[in-house]
């Protein structure tokens, strides 16, 4: 595995509560919320180094992924958007399944295609997108090999 290092857990408690779930029960439990698929992303601190553990919304499709910089819709991108700027290798666990995965920022077209897919996969995203005062990143994640 290329991510190995101190391991922080994320300061927010419901997150740390849904990390600690789905990876201790090796990705059988908490791996939904409000009923909806979730996937688990680990990537490293821009300034700490420190291993984070980031969950976010399952947009899946032919094998890559969409990790949507939402923040629940806040004016501030979240941190992790800055972490992946400065690392993109990052670890995705989907269920069961982990993989080494590099993320790359999406613009244009490209963008648009992930965020209709997005929105199916969550459609909170919309809602999230008219409040928060600024374009929402989309990152997609494709298999390092
Ligand atoms: N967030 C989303 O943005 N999109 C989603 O689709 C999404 C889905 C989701 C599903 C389930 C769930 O439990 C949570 C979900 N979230 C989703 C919330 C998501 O997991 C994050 O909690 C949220 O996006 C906020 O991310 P954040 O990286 O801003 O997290 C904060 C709370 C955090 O962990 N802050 C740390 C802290 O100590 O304050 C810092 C973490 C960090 O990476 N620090 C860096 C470092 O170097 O270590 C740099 C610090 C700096 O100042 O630069």
């Amino acid at each position: 595995m290329p991510l190995e290092g101190e391991y922080e857990p994320s300061p927010t408690k419901w997150v740390r509560e849904q990390v600690e779930l789905y990876e201790s029960s090796d990705g059988a439990k908490g791996t939904t919320i409000r009923g909806m698929p979730v996937v688990l992303v680990t990537n490293r601190g821009a300034r700490s180094g420190k291993i984070r553990k980031t969950p976010l919304m399952r947009v899946e499709h032919e094998g890559s992924y969409a990790l949507v910089a939402s923040n629940g819709g806040a004016v501030k991108h979240p941190v992790w958007y800055h972490n992946l700027i400065a690392s993109p290798v990052v670890e995705l666990r989907d269920g069961p399944k982990v993989r080494d995965m590099r993320a790359r920022l999406v613009t244009g077209e490209e963008r648009r295609t992930w965020w209709d897919r997005a929105v199916d996969a969550f459609p909170d995203y919309a809602g999230y997108q008219r409040k928060a005062e600024r374009e929402i990143p989309v990152f997609v994640v494709e298999p390092l090999d």
